[in-house]
């Protein structure tokens, strides 16, 4: 069976908790629509998480990759377009404050997703679950892991389709943040669903 890297992120910042932690850890060992899901939780590290992902890549050997992260106040599930080569943004989770440097020295300024992000607005609308493309990830961690795995994939030349979903909080998540937010059941619906959009 064709398999998908599935990876989400633990709390950080001021979120007790991060509802893609929990959906990856849902999903794990699960297949949906023929494809067998490998779910992994990233730390939120800009110093270990880019390598983190790109050695898993090596070691799952998947046919595609969904990255998933929180984007807290967001409205609907937003698949993003492109990721930028830049980290900026507030602390991560050790403490380390980037300052606007590149994610790779030399690498391009930007990589577009390779998912069907059309394909899974349109699902997602279907099966009323508000959706869209979102064209910026932000320059925080979860543009890093998109960026990383884009790179990766292109300088190795490997057969993956990969790119990143930004979820919004979860009801629990919202009860300590004034925010909108989904049924957690209704976040890991949308992700199958988009897992589901993949041939
Ligand atoms: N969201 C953050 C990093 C971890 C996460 O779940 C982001 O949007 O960059």
């Amino acid at each position: 069976m064709k398999k998908i890297l599935l990876t989400g992120f633990v709390p950080f910042l001021d979120n007790p908790i991060n509802p893609t932690e929990e959906i990856v850890q849902e999903l794990h060992k699960k297949s949906v629509n023929g494809w067998e899901i490998v779910g992994e939780v990233l730390p939120v590290d800009f110093h270990v998480t880019g390598d983190h992902l790109v050695e898993l890549i090596h070691k799952v050997q998947p046919s595609a990759i969904i990255s998933l992260g929180l984007a807290a106040g967001r409205n609907r599930i937003t698949p993003e377009r492109i990721a930028i080569n830049c980290n900026d943004g507030p602390v991560d989770n050790q403490g380390y404050k980037p300052d606007g440097e590149k994610i790779i020295t030399d690498g391009p300024d930007g990589y577009f997703s390779s998912l069907p992000i059309k394909k899974m607005v349109k699902e997602l609308e279907n099966k009323g679950i508000p959706a869209k493309i979102s064209n910026t990830a932000g320059a925080y961690l979860c543009n890093h892991v998109m960026y990383r795995a884009l790179h990766e994939i292109e300088q190795q030349k490997l057969d993956i389709f990969s790119g990143f979903i930004h979820i919004p909080a979860s009801h629990k998540l919202a009860l300590t943040n004034n925010i909108p937010s989904f049924a957690q059941k209704d976040l890991q619906r949308a992700i199958e669903i988009c897992i589901g959009c993949l041939d």
